[in-house]
């Protein structure tokens, strides 16, 4: 049962939560969408057409985690201090594949789009912690089966992960905080609208500018995630909402 002095917060976050760990959004002028056709990498038609080239570009996405060459920043650290002060729940959903929401300190999350530190095997379905460069002719360690080792990763067409759990929590909660995501991709981009139907929850975006959204949330605030978000965990611990 939520608290309803404390009720449950549910956050939505994207890729320009990590841009300033030095991370790639996606359809920022900078953005990967620049550089790559998303039929080609983010699709299972171009995955089936050229599974190197979608390889390749999952291993390079990969390499700064593994190295650490980036790290959490102010905006995921705030986030996991609010899910250790706040008495009820606090839930990350993210769209994002990298670890930095868990590196910040963040225990209740869930990665709706699947995890560039994972793999899993079209054949056998294991989903594996994958610290490597995989290729056609990765072997799965679990059924031994070579050229089935696919990125753990939500392509377009695909059904997004733990859409059940992340449904029953947007209709429980009293908050629902939507930070650096664009609002073009669905099942995600429909959250507030959803939230909203309720009519139990306020709804916030924070984001670099405007999202495709934005007229359908309560407040929005504009700026860096990196200072919009522990400025707003602070007025949440200390004021509410
Ligand atoms: C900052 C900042 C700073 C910058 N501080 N902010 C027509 C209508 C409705 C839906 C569809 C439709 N046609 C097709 C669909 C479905 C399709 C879809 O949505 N297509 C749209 C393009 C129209 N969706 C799907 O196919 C999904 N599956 C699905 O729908 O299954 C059926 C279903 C039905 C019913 C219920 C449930 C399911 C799957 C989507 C998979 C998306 N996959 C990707 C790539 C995989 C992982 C990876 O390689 O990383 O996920 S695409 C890419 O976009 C990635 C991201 O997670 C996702 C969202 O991007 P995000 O995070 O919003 O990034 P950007 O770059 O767009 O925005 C960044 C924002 O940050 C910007 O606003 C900046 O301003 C801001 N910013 N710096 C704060 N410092």
């Amino acid at each position: 049962m939520p608290d309803s002095a404390n009720p449950p917060i549910v956050i939505l976050t994207g890729a320009g939560i990590s841009k300033e760990s030095g991370l790639d959004t996606f359809r920022d002028a900078d953005g990967i969408w620049a550089k790559v056709r998303l039929e080609d990498v983010a699709t299972p038609e171009g995955y089936a057409r050229d599974p190197e080239t979608v390889h390749a570009f999952y291993n390079a996405r990969r390499k700064p985690l593994v190295d650490q060459s980036v790290a959490p920043n102010a905006a995921h650290v705030a986030l996991a201090r609010l899910e250790e002060a706040w008495p009820g729940e606090v839930l990350i959903v993210t769209q994002n594949i990298d670890d930095l929401h868990e590196r910040g300190g963040s225990r209740n999350l869930i990665h709706m789009h699947g995890e560039m530190l994972k793999v899993r095997c079209d054949f056998c379905h294991a989903v594996m912690p994958w610290a490597e460069d995989a290729t056609v002719k990765t072997k799965c360690p679990e059924c031994g089966v070579t050229g089935q080792v696919r990125p753990h990763v939500v392509w377009f067409g695909e059904m997004p992960l733990e859409m059940d759990r992340i449904e029953a929590a947007l209709g429980r909660c009293g908050l629902f905080l939507s930070i650096g995501t664009s609002g073009n991709v669905y099942p995600a981009a429909g959250f507030v609208q959803q939230v909203r139907y309720l009519g139990r929850a306020h709804t916030v975006e924070l984001n670099l500018e405007p999202s495709e959204g934005a007229t359908a949330f309560a407040e929005t605030r504009y700026g860096p995630a990196t200072d919009l978000v522990p400025a707003f965990v602070e007025q949440v611990l200390t004021r509410g909402w």
